[in-house]
């Protein structure tokens, strides 16, 4: 049984960087996930963790007690390991500094981006949700700034979630595949248990919030009744959680698409681009796939802000290639 830290280290070839410093970095993370993994596993019992905390988060979403719990608990974990230099998080307004450039922390070198509890309204309900972080190094050399963060999602170093669901599984890339840890919780070690992940040939899926038909533009609209149509190859399976990491998870092992468009409610889309869309689309591409706006890959999107928005599709190649060429005309066949 191989553990996440042996793969690691039997592996140090293939990341540009430091192992140690690495293995730093994963230890912070594998300490937060298994601390939120036990209190979502315990979430119905204790009427103290689950609901919200009546706070309305820079999102403008109520803010639930796991999510600001699961916050804390990785800014504490990251801080404690001098490797990582800058957090954002989607439940804190700003970035938050660890430590500036000077000589006694010349490692402080990693700005992590991340999404503590990601689909955190399917706590109450038991629905699988997740954590989704992703890695730079820093570019400034002396104070942290804002462009630290503002980087476009190919110069990530390291992205992955954590997916509390029927086991917490660690997924995670650093370019060379995609990797899934299995969390044995009777003596806390994540196993390898999914190595190199890519989606199947065969695709099955669509995820799509279908309540929202009618905002949709046309193209999407023509990409739904595409996938419904019964031929040798369709119709799809619809399959959709409101968890990004749950339904991502599921294609990304099973075959399909995620997609979650702009629509006149959300003109701009509803999924963050730092640490929700870029992440999961590294993991995408390592595993064979493609993910775009609709029109621009990802990965190439140079961020203006850290909490803007952006339309999301991710996928087997040739699903988002369908998809993408009825955004660009009314094609239908
Ligand atoms: P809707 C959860 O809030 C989330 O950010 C993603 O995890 C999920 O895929 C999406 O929003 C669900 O949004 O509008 O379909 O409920």
């Amino acid at each position: 049984m191989y553990t996440l830290g042996e793969f690691i280290i039997d592996n140090k070839d293939r990341f540009l960087y430091s192992t140690e410093s690495l293995l730093r970095l994963f230890s912070s993370i594998k300490l937060a996930a298994k601390a939120i993994n036990k209190e979502v596993n315990k979430a119905g019992l204790t009427k103290t963790i689950i609901g919200s905390t009546g706070i309305i988060n820079i999102q403008g979403e109520k803010q639930q007690k796991l999510d600001n719990y699961a916050h804390k608990v990785f800014i504490e974990s990251l801080k404690s390991r001098n490797v990582v230099c800058g957090i954002a998080s989607e439940e804190e307004k700003d970035f938050i500094i660890i430590k500036e450039k000077n000589d006694n922390c010349s490692k402080n070198e990693y700005i992590v981006l991340l999404d503590p509890l990601d689909g955190s309204s399917n706590i109450d309900v038991n629905v699988p949700i997740g954590t989704i972080f992703s890695v730079y190094i820093r570019k400034s050399s002396v104070n942290i700034t804002l462009e630290d963060f503002l980087q476009e999602g190919y110069r990530q170093i390291l992205a992955g979630y954590i997916i509390y669901g029927s086991s917490t599984i660690l997924v995670y890339t650093i370019g060379n595949g995609v990797y899934g840890f299995t969390l044995d919780p009777t003596i806390g070690t994540f196993y390898l248990s999914h190595p190199n992940i890519s989606f199947p040939k065969k695709e099955k899926i669509y995820s799509i919030n279908e309540g929202n038909y009618d905002k949709f533009p046309i193209g999407i609209k023509h990409f739904i009744k595409y996938c419904q149509e019964t031929n040798e190859n369709r119709p799809y399976t619809a399959r959709y959680i409101g968890s990004l990491v749950g339904d991502f998870h599921r294609n990304m092992i099973q075959g399909g698409i995620y997609i979650y468009p702009n629509h006149y409610d959300c003109p701009h889309g509803k999924l963050r681009l730092l640490y929700e869309c870029n992440p999961i689309a590294f993991l995408t591409e390592q595993a064979g796939g493609k993910a775009s706006d609709g029109t621009t890959r990802i990965l190439n999107i140079k961020p203006s802000s850290l909490h803007q928005r952006t339309p999301f599709i991710c996928g087997p190649i040739n699903m988002v290639n369908k998809l993408e060429a009825f955004m660009k005309t009314n094609y239908y066949e």
